[in-house]
């Protein structure tokens, strides 16, 4: 017999590891453990989503007919790691070896790969490209454009295809996207779930466990199987993917999820498959229950830009997140874990992240990632932070999007030119600036929006570096317009203010 290893972002029946093993014979190990839990400072909520999510999953592989290894957090025999208790199920059951589904993260496959019992990496399939399919795109190409590849992916899967054409005519509908904030959401938001005994068993378990964690598990209303996750699936689309291509990098100080989906999470943990998702979510639009720029912007953000990140992160390799090329050294401001700011979109953005574990694209873009890059934070930290707080949050996803898309610590192989804006962007997407204390109208002075003023303090750091980049000529133009007396007075505003920062005066 073999063990057959399911990870907690691995609960998928159709998962290549139980696929190609026997429930007759070979036995599923599953564990709760101290250094999963713990690599970084996981937010409480999303710990007890996997914690819950794997009690139920193993449940259902029993219910299934599969014999199953679980290992509580609480079992005294807990050896606290995966390997560690793959070692000890081995020889518990005198397991001939074990399989198991490639890990979303290099740190685990490299744990796995040193295994001194027999085992067998298969590939995790629940994608739509392999890492070869992804390769072969990439060869050869100067730029990865996630465009082109999503293209691909497009023919690929035949979603939103007409022929060899795209439906519509187009590839691409974000011309129709992006609007404004709304006055009014007419969503309910996404479908709350209450807990039932298992969950509550786990809710208690983490309260106790990790209370010196940020954020809590009040409230938790998460989806923790697949079929409640299909209810929440369900419920979206015929409430908020009519608009959530309108608003989709709209943000509200009174409404955290808008149009979203609030599906990352339960795609990634394995419990939606994306390729379902996306013939659901077309079915809506063949229904006419969906316009077209809404639901091309949707699958696109899954079969483009999903798995175009996913191909980056395996094809950079290990080393990926530790890259720094803007040489960002500034430690993480303690905003970030909640500490005193008038910085109205900072404060919104973070408080919602504590409480429910979520924010949006926008706000970990232009917000937070935007914030951290201006400042100059270190990405790794900015990375562990981002890994740690988001509920859908696994290295795979979470590093191309911090390290590549949002800090620009990977020199632009995600990203053609850093996503950095002033507070215009903000004002313009939100209605944050309206109840805050700094003026985002303010360019100098003592009520400058921080934004402003790091703006041009960014710039004029890394001119050097982005001088020459054809999409930030107009940027350098503005800058060089201003009278110099006035650019010195921004520079000097914007250090000490990054001086302030860094003194922990709340800012
Ligand atoms: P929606 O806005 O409703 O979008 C639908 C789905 O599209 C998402 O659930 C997700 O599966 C997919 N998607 C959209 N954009 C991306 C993207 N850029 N990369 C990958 N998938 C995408 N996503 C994660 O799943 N995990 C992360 O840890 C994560 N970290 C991020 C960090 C930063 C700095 C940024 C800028 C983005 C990050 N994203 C991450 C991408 C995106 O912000 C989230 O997928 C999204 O906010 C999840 O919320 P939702 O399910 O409501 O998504
Ligand atoms: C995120 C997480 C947490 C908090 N705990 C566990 C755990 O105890 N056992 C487990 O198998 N998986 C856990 N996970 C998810 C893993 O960290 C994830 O499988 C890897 O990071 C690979 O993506
Ligand atoms: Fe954020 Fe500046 Fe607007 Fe305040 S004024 S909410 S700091 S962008």
């Amino acid at each position: 017999m073999r063990l057959v290893l399911v990870l907690g972002d691995q609960l998928s029946s159709n998962l290549s590891a139980l696929r190609k093993t026997d429930k007759a014979n070979d036995v599923v190990v599953m564990a709760e453990v101290m250094e999963e839990a713990t690599y970084v400072p996981h937010h409480p909520k999303k710990i007890a989503f996997t914690f819950a999510a794997m009690r139920k999953f193993a449940r259902k592989l029993r219910d299934d007919g599969w014999k199953v290894a679980y290992t509580k957090w609480d079992e005294p025999d807990n050896s606290g790691s995966i390997t560690g208790e793959l070692i000890r199920r081995a020889s518990e059951h005198e397991a001939a070896g074990v399989v198991y589904t490639e890990p979303g993260e290099w740190r685990l496959i490299e744990a796995l790969g040193d295994l001194p019992i027999k085992a067998h990496q298969l590939p995790d399939d629940r994608f739509i490209a392999s890492h070869d399919e992804f390769d072969a795109w990439a060869e050869g190409r100067k730029q990865l454009r996630m465009e082109y590849f999503y293209r691909d992916m497009r023919r690929k899967t035949g979603l939103l295809m007409d022929g060899d054409q795209p439906e519509g005519g187009k590839w691409n509908y974000d011309h129709d996207n992006r609007k404004p904030a709304p006055d009014q959401v007419d969503y309910s938001g996404p479908m709350q779930f209450t807990p039932d005994d298992t969950v509550q068993e786990v809710l208690e378990l983490v309260a106790d466990r990790f209370a010196d964690n940020f954020g809590n598990v009040e409230n938790f209303w998460f989806a923790t199987d697949q079929t409640q996750a299909r209810r929440h699936l369900t419920h979206w689309i015929k409430g908020g993917l009519p608009k959530f291509g309108d608003f989709q990098d709209a943000m509200l100080n009174d409404n955290r999820f808008l149009y979203h989906a609030i599906i990352g999470l339960y795609i990634n943990a394995g419990l939606l498959d994306p390729l379902e998702v996306c013939q659901q979510v077309e079915q809506a639009y063949l229904d006419g229950d969906a316009p077209l720029n809404a639901v091309e912007g949707f699958i696109r953000q899954i079969i483009g830009w999903r798995e175009y990140v996913r191909g980056i992160y395996f094809r950079e390799g290990p080393d990926y997140n530790s890259r720094n090329a803007l040489d960002h050294t500034r430690n993480l401001p303690a905003v970030y874990w909640g500490g005193e700011t008038k910085m109205n979109c900072m404060a919104k953005s973070v408080a919602q992240t504590r409480d429910e574990a979520y924010a949006h694209h926008i706000q970990r873009l232009m917000v937070t990632g935007n914030f951290a890059l201006l400042a100059g934070v270190d990405p790794v930290q900015v990375h562990e932070w981002y890994l740690a707080v988001y509920a859908d949050a696994y290295e795979w996803v979470e590093a191309p999007n911090v390290i590549g898309m949002s800090q620009f610590a990977d020199g632009g192989i995600i990203a053609s030119k850093p996503y950095i804006s002033s507070g215009n962007y903000i004002h313009k997407m939100s209605d944050y600036c309206g109840s805050c204390a700094y003026k985002v109208k303010d360019k100098t002075g003592p009520d400058a929006c921080p934004f402003n003023l790091l703006y041009w303090h960014f710039l004029d750091r890394h001119r050097e570096r982005f001088k020459g980049n054809p999409r930030m000529g107009n940027m350098y133009r503005v800058w060089d317009r201003m009278d110099e007396k006035r650019r010195d007075k921004v520079l000097k505003e914007a250090q000490d203010w990054l001086d302030r920062l860094d003194a922990g005066t709340a800012v």
